[in-house]
This record gives structure tokens, C-alpha cells and sequence, in this order.
């Protein structure tokens, strides 16, 4: 039976709780990154502004999924970069290691082991259907690895080992946490309660920001082409460039809607960068054009990521203080992960208490 229909929270941030929770009522939260290329606004505005945002309300643990990562084939070197560069990126966005848990998923072992024993009580059926593994399997399922498709169950192991509450995912990630929650509710009605059932938080907007060169193909960090991409690292102008060069609708009118999946897109980034909404903008370039509108929009993107690009520069800089943040963030995750593995390992019978 699925765990689905009546679970899924829909939220913004404006929702979150007005002011600060003290910290032993904080509900927890568990997000994951793939150190899978450079971060990109689609990631920003899609998931890290939000946890940025609720770090004060909630117990986050933030984690850089690297064994996600080798679910494509992956070079060691770029993994090992790129899961430094996704490290320093969160904290340069301003997520903050004395408030939150950020650490690398390779660091804790726990999660490798319960995706096994997860993967007893799921279904292959289940994971048969995730329309996730259809797209980035692309229909070659002969030749991709058994890990892509294993991928959800490693997913619900990282959520389930810190008795995770509510997870805050784009809403392209609504059917693996819909798993989740059926693994959860199977195991506990299988072995006794053991885990909390979790709750998808997606953000209905922004939750998921399209490529600049192909408005109907999400933004991704592994994408053939770049120009679709603004990296969080990109410079001014690289940002104003693939800007003005983003594919528009027909017409020339600044509109979103049905039939206008780039203006849509484009005018849901400049919304959510800054404090207008979506339709205050369509008033302000009424008969305007796409030219005014695409530099003022180049503009915003570059003001908005300065300040982070600031703070990356600095902590590249001290490459040391990241590999302190995140050795302190694997043991505090290793200590909760180990004692929920214990009582795992127990109710399903494992090992001889040794
Ligand atoms: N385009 C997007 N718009 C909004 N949110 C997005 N997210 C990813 N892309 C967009 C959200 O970012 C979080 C972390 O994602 P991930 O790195 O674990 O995996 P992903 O969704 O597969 O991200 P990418 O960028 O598309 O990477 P690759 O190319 O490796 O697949 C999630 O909350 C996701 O929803």
C-alpha cells in the first residue's frame, strides 16, 4: 500500500515558523546534494536558499550524497573536487556548521549498510517505476549501473537513519520521498516501530528552475551543455551572457504561462532572486521587449550571487577550516547514525551483539 496520498506537505518558506524554535523542540530535516559538477541557481533557488532560510527553525542535517554520486560513472578526482567544491559552496550561501550538521555520506558507513538492509524490505517493482531512473536510464537500463536504480533506497536510508521528519526536495524528488515513507511504514509494521515516517516539503515555487537552452529539460549540473546552466560560480559575464542568449517564447511580450515556458522560467528566477512576484514583473516590462527585460534579469542573477561568490572565494581560500567543518559534521551524524543502526541490526535479527 502506499504511504502517499494524504502526506506530502506543501510549504514556503513564508510558512516556516515565525520565530525561533528552541532547539530541543526542533523538527528534524535531512537534505542531500550530489557532488555530481558545480552548483547551479536551479540548486540555489530550488533547495539551498530554502534550507538556508530554515536553518534557525529546524535540527537540519545537511549532507553531500557522494554515493549517490557513483550511481553515473564518475572520475575520483572530479568526485573528490567536486564534493569540496559543493561543500564550500553551502557554506558560502550561508549554511552554518555550528547550527546545522553538514558532512560527506561516504564519512558515515551507516548509510551504505541500512541502504542493504533497506533494500530487503523493497520492492523491485517499486523501484521499477521511479520516473527518475526512466530519464536519467534514458532507456538503455541494460547498461546503466545496478546504483541508479538502487538509488531511492540509499535515498531512504539517508533520510531514515536521523529519525528525519521532514524533507525539504524539488519537486522532482516527491516520488522517491513517497518511497521512502512506503519502506518506512513496511519496516516498522515488519519489525516494530523503528522510524520515523517523513514528510516531503516542497516549495511550489522554484522548485523547479529549466535550462536556459531548453525550457522543457530541468537545469542540472550534469547537463551536456552549459550554457543552459548559471553556476554558482560563473562570472559576471558568462551570467549576462547565457542570459542573453536564453532561448525565449514566440512573441515578444513578457509573459508567463501555458505556451511560455521560457518567459515562465526566466521571470520565476527573477521573482525569486529578488521581492517582486512574477506578475509585478510582467507589469513592469509590459511592451518593454526581451532585450530590457533579459539585462535587468542578467543583472539581478549577478548582484544576487556576489555575496556568495564573495564568501567562496574566501573560504577557498582556507580549504583547511572546510575539511574541520566537515570532519566535525561526520561525527556528530556518526553518532546518531550508529545508535539507530544498533536498534536496527537488533529488531531485524542481525549479527550477534558483539
Ligand atoms: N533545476 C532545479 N530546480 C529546482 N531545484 C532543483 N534541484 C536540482 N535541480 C533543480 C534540487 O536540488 C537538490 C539537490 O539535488 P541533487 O544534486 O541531489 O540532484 P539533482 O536533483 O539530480 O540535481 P541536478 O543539479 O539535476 O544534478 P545532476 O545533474 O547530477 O542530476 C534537490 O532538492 C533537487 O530537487
Amino acid at each position: 500500500m502506499s504511504a502517499k496520498a494524504d502526506v506530502v506537505e506543501e510549504r514556503g518558506v513564508a510558512t516556516a515558523p515565525s520565530e525561533s524554535v528552541p532547539e530541543s523542540a526542533r523538527r528534524r530535516v535531512f537534505s542531500g546534494m550530489q557532488p555530481s559538477g558545480t552548483p547551479h541557481i536551479g540548486n540555489y533557488l530550488g533547495a539551498i536558499k530554502h534550507w538556508v532560510a530554515q536553518q534557525v527553525f529546524y535540527d537540519n542535517v545537511f549532507c553531500i550524497v557522494d554515493l549517490h554520486a557513483l550511481s553515473l560513472p564518475t572520475d575520483p578526482a572530479a568526485l573528490r573536487q567536486n564534493t569540496i567544491g559543493l561543500a564550500t559552496a553551502l557554506l558560502a550561501a550561508g549554511i552554518d556548521p555550528n547550527q546545522s550538521i553538514v558532512f560527506v555520506q561516504s564519512d558515515v558507513r551507516e548509510h551504505a549498510e541500512l541502504c542493504w538492509l533497506l533494500n530487503s524490505v523493497t520492492q523491485f517493482g517499486e523501484l521499477r517505476r521511479m520516473t527518475q531512473f526512466k530519464d536519467k536510464a534514458g532507456g538503455q537500463d541494460e547498461a546503466v549501473s545496478a546504483a541508479l536504480f538502487d538509488y531511492p533506497v540509499l535515498q531512504a536510508a539517508d533520510i531514515l537513519l536521523y529519525d528525519t521528519e521532514l524533507v525539504p526536495v524539488g519537486d522532482d524528488q516527491r516520488q522517491h520521498v513517497e518511497l521512502t515513507r512506503d519502506i518506512a511504514t513496511r519496516f516498522n509494521a515488519r519489525y516494530g516501530e523503528t522510524f520515523v515516517v517523513p514528510k516531503a516539503d516542497i516549495k511550489p515555487e522554484g522548485a523547479r528552475i529549466m535550462a536556459l537552452d531548453d525550457p522543457t529539460a530541468k537545469m542540472s549540473k550534469s547537463a551536456a551543455s552549459q550554457n543552459g546552466v548559471i553556476s554558482l560560480t560563473d562570472d559576471a559575464d558568462t551570467i549576462r551572457r547565457k542570459i542573453r542568449r536564453s532561448v525565449t517564447d514566440s512573441g515578444s511580450d513578457v509573459v508567463s504561462g501555458p505556451g511560455k515556458p521560457a518567459l515562465t522560467n526566466l521571470l520565476t528566477i527573477y521573482a525569486l532572486l529578488g521581492d517582486d512576484t512574477v506578475s509585478a514583473l510582467e507589469e513592469r516590462y509590459a511592451g518593454k521587449g526581451y532585450g530590457a527585460f533579459k539585462s535587468d534579469l542578467g543583472e539581478a542573477v549577478v548582484a544576487a550571487l556576489a555575496p556568495i561568490q564573495r564568501r567562496l572565494g574566501e573560504l577557498q581560500s582556507e580549504p583547511e577550516h572546510v575539511a574541520t567543518v566537515l570532519a566535525t559534521g561526520a561525527d556528530r551524524a556518526r553518532t546518531r547514525a550508529s545508535a539507530k543502526m544498533a536498534q536496527v541490526r537488533d529488531r531485524m535479527g542481525l549479527g550477534l551483539g558483539t
